[in-house]
């Protein structure tokens, strides 16, 4: 039987995995979770039939989310990641010595339960003990911190689509830079230069109002629509770019790759140069 797998990225868009085996599928009380055998890029885990993660091209995008806020900050000791619940970003983040302490804020627990049962590489990462798994909503997760709490807060979120949506706003923003104080580091996932220009330049004001400095970079990750991807950081005092990044056992990052994401074709320079409010 030839079973396919598609993902409605766009009206106009689809993205199609042959598929050997459905590893998982039910419906949570947020939504569908499943994992998939895909015959091209291993296992993958999708939200109401939307790519979250795929084996094959998982490593680009956490490494990207994850190390050049925490290269910025040298030695990380506290770090907070919202979303993420595959453990994907927490793995990355453990591969920082000074690291002292991680809190996984996840809403959904069975994506949890099945990225432990059916992504080991990734969740496995979840059973150190500097890792904390507090299930529920980030932003209140957050709401609830005093000043200064984490040095890092990675926004690991789905799309801004349900309760994802306030993990692209103003008042999250405003609230991750309470808690971050005057050093600590903010990087978000925010989405693709092809398909959502007006939310990257909404989501990089919104930072603006919260932060004094402010970046973008981007990678390649061929399983998220328009597969070129952005991501913001975002700082108070600490500059965004590390001098001497930390060295790693990579297989994206890089501090070269580092340097060089920060480079922004014109276009996407353009997205950024329009006016917020169009
Ligand atoms: N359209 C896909 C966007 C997904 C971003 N977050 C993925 C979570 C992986 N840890």
């Amino acid at each position: 039987m030839d079973l396919w797998w598609t993902e409605q990225q766009t009206p106009g868009l689809r993205l199609g995995l042959r598929c050997e085996q459905v590893l998982e599928r039910r419906v949570s009380s947020y939504q569908e979770v499943a994992v998939y055998q895909t015959s091209q890029y291993g296992r993958l885990l999708a939200l109401d039939d939307m790519v979250m993660t795929t084996e094959a091209d998982e490593f680009v995008y956490h490494e990207m989310l994850v190390h050049p806020a925490l290269s910025a900050l040298g030695r990380p000791r506290r770090v907070l990641v919202v979303g993420g619940g595959d453990g994907g970003a927490v793995r990355e983040v453990l591969r920082h010595p000074s690291v002292e302490r991680v809190v996984l804020a996840e809403l959904d627990g069975a994506v949890v339960e099945a990225c432990r049962r059916h992504l080991p590489s990734l969740a496995g990462a979840l059973d150190d003990p500097r890792v904390e798994v507090c299930l529920g909503d980030g932003i209140a997760y957050l709401a609830q911190l005093p000043a200064g709490a984490f040095d890092a807060i990675l926004v690991d979120a789905p799309d801004p689509l349900g309760p994802a949506e306030g993990l692209f706003g103003a008042p999250f923003y405003a609230d991750c830079a309470r808690v971050l104080g005057e050093r600590g580091v903010l990087a978000a996932q925010t989405e693709s230069p092809f398909l959502h220009g007006p939310l990257i330049r909404a989501v990089q004001a919104a930072l603006r109002g919260s932060f004094s400095r402010v970046g973008l970079y981007w990678a390649v990750i061929p399983t998220y629509p328009g597969a070129m991807w952005t991501f913001s950081i975002a700082s108070r005092g600490t500059p965004l770019e590390a001098e001497q990044p930390a060295a790693l056992s990579t297989r994206y990052w890089s501090p070269e790759v580092q340097a060089a994401a920060f480079a922004l074709p014109p276009f996407v320079r353009q997205i950024l140069a329009e006016d917020p409010r169009s």
